[in-house]
């Protein structure tokens, strides 16, 4: 494809958050009956999927997801077009677990060559314990597996930074998803988008707090049901880092004093030795 005409925007790194995994859930007569015509070795209907995080748009950056599943399964490439309003999802019935290809199509605007996403479709849960492999299991939702991601676009061109910047103004009036807010007033820089080194003007109408707008890389402050990406999980990531960084401080320090103590036995029977001789 053509670069677009146009410069690129030097010393700025803009990053769009989304969310990409599979939900499965296994066929059960009360609460996942299986449909006519789904053969009878199928266990589980699952769903694989790439999003924005509290299910806002992405399609303003993201054209098109190409989906390559297991060649078991007929017709196993899907190229899924952006649509309004909608993930970008395929959804199937099947026995076994296999690793799926995504192929992310930006939109032309972006000048950005095609990337490649790989994940594995869990059907089962897993973990050393119960407790653990219930903590895959979401209400209702079965077996997730999801990823939350961030999309770099580094120095990005004048017209495709208008297009990811503009817009992310909280919307009184309609909901989110019913109204295309690209080339609204947002204009450059103006709805506060988080850029890396770029200028951050923090003009224009208030934003919600923690709530995500379209063309904004906000990431909600809390977790919702179903919406398991926010700064309370970050938080607890970072948490359990420190913590994990902590022990590892710990265990060096006592492997050096060991290795102190030892060290000075060997001196010692160094000189044991030499004074027996
Ligand atoms: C396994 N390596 O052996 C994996 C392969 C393939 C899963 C899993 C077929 C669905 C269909 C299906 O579920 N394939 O017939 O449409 O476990």
């Amino acid at each position: 494809m053509a670069p677009p005409v146009g410069k690129r925007v030097k010393g700025v790194q803009v990053f769009r958050p989304f969310i990409y995994g599979t939900t499965a859930k296994p066929f059960d007569e009360k609460t996942n009956p299986k449909p006519a015509g789904v053969p009878d070795d199928h266990t589980h209907s699952w769903t694989v999927f790439v999003k924005g995080i509290d299910d806002v748009d992405i399609i303003y950056w993201l054209r098109r997801v190409q989906f390559k599943l297991h060649e078991s399964i007929p017709n196993h490439v899907r190229m899924v077009e952006g649509e309004k309003g909608k993930p970008f999802i395929v959804q199937e019935t099947g026995w076994g677990e296999f690793e799926i290809t995504m192929k992310l199509y930006y939109v032309p605007e972006s000048g950005e060559k095609p990337q490649t996403l790989y994940h594995h479709l869990r059907l089962h849960p897993y973990g050393r314990t119960e407790e653990e492999k219930e903590a895959m299991r979401v209400n209702g939702e079965g077996v997730i597996s999801w990823v939350y991601e961030e999309q770099i676009f580094n120095e990005p061109y004048e017209a495709f930074y208008d297009v990811l910047t503009s817009g992310a103004m909280p919307n009184t009036t309609t909901t989110t998803t019913a109204n295309d807010k690209r080339g609204g007033k947002g204009g450059k820089g103006g709805g506060g988008a988080k850029t890396k080194g770029g200028d951050k003007k923090e003009d224009g109408p208030k934003r919600s707090e923690g709530g995500v707008l379209e063309h904004s890389a906000m990431i909600p402050l809390l977790n919702r049901p179903g919406h398991p990406f926010s700064r309370e999980t970050e938080q607890l990531e970072i948490k359990k880092l420190k913590d994990a960084l902590v022990k590892v401080e710990d265990m060096t320090k006592k492997l050096a004093d060991d290795l102190k103590k030892k060290e000075e036995r060997l001196q010692q029977l160094k000189r044991q030795e030499a004074g027996e001789a």
